[in-house]
C-alpha cells in the first residue's frame, strides 16, 4: 500500500462542488473535491471557499481529495434564507482587505450604500479602501467634496479614472490606476461596488483582459442557481489576487444587533464611551457625546445620518 501524498494549495476557483486547487510547485490547478467525510455538515452551509488553504491528497486520476481546511483568518460571509433554514455562503475566504468602487458621477454616488459595504468590512474585520472612479467626469475638487470625508475617518480614497488618456499621442494609463494597482498587489482583495462604476474598467486598465474574466464569472454567478455557482480568484501578475463579490451588494446586516452599529463607524465608536447612558441610541438622549460631537462638526453630519438610518434598519 502507498502512503497517500500530501499536499498545500489555495483554492482559486470552485464550482459545483469541484475545487480548483493551486499548489506551491505551481502547474495548472488540481481538480479536487472535498473528502466524504468533510461533507458533513453541508446542510448548514458551505465548508470550502476560494481562498481556503487546503491540504489535500492526489489521486491516480490527476484529481485530489481535500482532506482538512486550514483555520480561516477572515472571511465574508452571506446567509442564504433556504426553505430547511439559513445557509451559511462563503463569498471569499481569507481577504485581505475590501476594495469598495464608486463613481464621482454616473451613476450618481450613493453614499450611504458606500456606509453599509463599510460597516460590512468593519464587522469582518477588514480594512476598507474606497475607489473613487470618474473623476474625469467632475474633476478632483468636486470629487474631494463628495469623499473627502473618508480618509480622516481612516478609509482610504483613490481617485480614479480608468479610461486612459491621450497626451502628445501617447496612451498614458487612467489616474489612479498605479495607485490602486500597488494597493492590490500582494494580497487577496474583495471587489465590490454598484453596477456601472467602473469595476471591470479599472480591472482592465491594471492589467489586461482582467475585467472581462472578472465579469464573466460574475455573470455566472448572478445567473447561477446554488449549486451551479461558479467563484473565482484571479491572480495578478505582481503578485495577490481579486476577487469580485457581487454578493456583497446583497449582504444584509444579518446578524448586527441595532446596539452594535455605532461599534461598526470608527468615528462613533471612539466617542460612545462618553456617552452619559450606557444604552445610548445617540438620537434624542440628553448627555449623548456622539450628537455633541456632530453639533461641533466633528463627526460628518452624512456618516451620523447613515449610522441613524442603518439602526433603523433602513435600506
Ligand atoms: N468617463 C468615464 N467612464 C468610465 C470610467 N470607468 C468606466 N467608465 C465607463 O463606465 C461604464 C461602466 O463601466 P464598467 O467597467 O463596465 O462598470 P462595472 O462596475 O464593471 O459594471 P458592472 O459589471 O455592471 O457591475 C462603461 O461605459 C465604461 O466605459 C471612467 O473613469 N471615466
Ligand atoms: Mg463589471
Ligand atoms: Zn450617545
Amino acid at each position: 500500500m502507498t502512503i497517500p501524498e500530501f499536499s498545500t494549495g489555495l483554492i482559486v476557483r470552485s464550482q459545483s462542488g469541484f475545487f480548483f486547487v493551486l499548489t506551491e510547485k505551481g502547474g495548472p490547478p488540481v481538480t479536487c473535491q472535498l473528502r466524504g467525510r468533510l461533507k458533513q455538515g453541508r446542510r448548514e452551509g458551505e465548508l470550502a471557499a476560494i481562498g481556503d488553504q487546503v491540504v489535500f491528497t492526489q489521486l491516480s486520476d490527476g484529481t485530489g481529495s481535500i482532506e482538512e481546511i486550514l483555520p480561516r483568518k477572515s472571511e465574508i460571509v452571506r446567509l442564504d434564507p433556504r426553505p430547511q433554514g439559513e445557509y451559511r455562503q462563503i463569498l471569499l475566504a481569507n481577504p485581505d482587505q475590501a476594495v469598495f468602487v464608486f463613481a464621482c458621477a454616473s451613476p450618481t454616488p450613493r453614499l450611504r450604500m458606500l456606509d453599509r459595504y463599510l460597516v460590512i468590512a468593519e464587522k469582518q474585520g477588514l480594512p476598507a479602501v474606497i475607489i473613487a472612479n470618474k473623476i474625469d467626469l467632475v474633476g478632483r475638487e468636486q470629487a474631494e467634496k463628495i469623499f473627502g470625508l473618508y480618509p480622516p475617518i481612516g478609509y482610504p480614497v483613490i481617485y480614479a479614472c480608468a479610461t486612459p488618456t491621450q497626451e502628445g499621442g501617447a496612451r498614458k494609463s487612467g489616474q489612479g490606476v498605479e495607485e490602486l494597482r500597488e494597493r492590490l498587489t500582494g494580497k487577496v482583495s474583495a471587489l465590490a461596488g454598484p453596477s456601472g462604476v467602473g469595476k471591470s474598467s479599472l480591472l482592465n486598465a491594471i492589467q489586461p483582459g482582467l475585467g472581462l474574466a472578472v465579469r464573466e464569472i460574475s455573470e455566472a454567478f448572478q445567473k447561477g442557481r446554488h449549486t451551479t455557482t461558479v467563484r473565482q480568484l484571479f491572480p495578478l501578475e505582481g503578485g495577490g489576487y481579486v476577487a469580485d463579490t457581487p454578493g456583497m451588494r446583497s449582504l444584509a446586516l444579518w446578524d448586527t444587533e441595532p446596539e452594535e452599529l455605532d461599534g461598526y463607524f470608527p468615528e462613533l465608536a471612539a466617542l460612545v464611551a462618553g456617552c452619559q447612558f450606557n444604552d445610548c441610541q445617540h438620537k434624542t438622549e440628553p448627555g449623548c457625546a456622539v450628537r455633541a460631537a456632530v453639533q461641533a462638526g466633528k463627526v460628518h453630519p452624512q456618516r451620523y445620518d447613515s449610522y441613524l438610518r442603518l439602526r433603523a434598519g433602513e435600506e
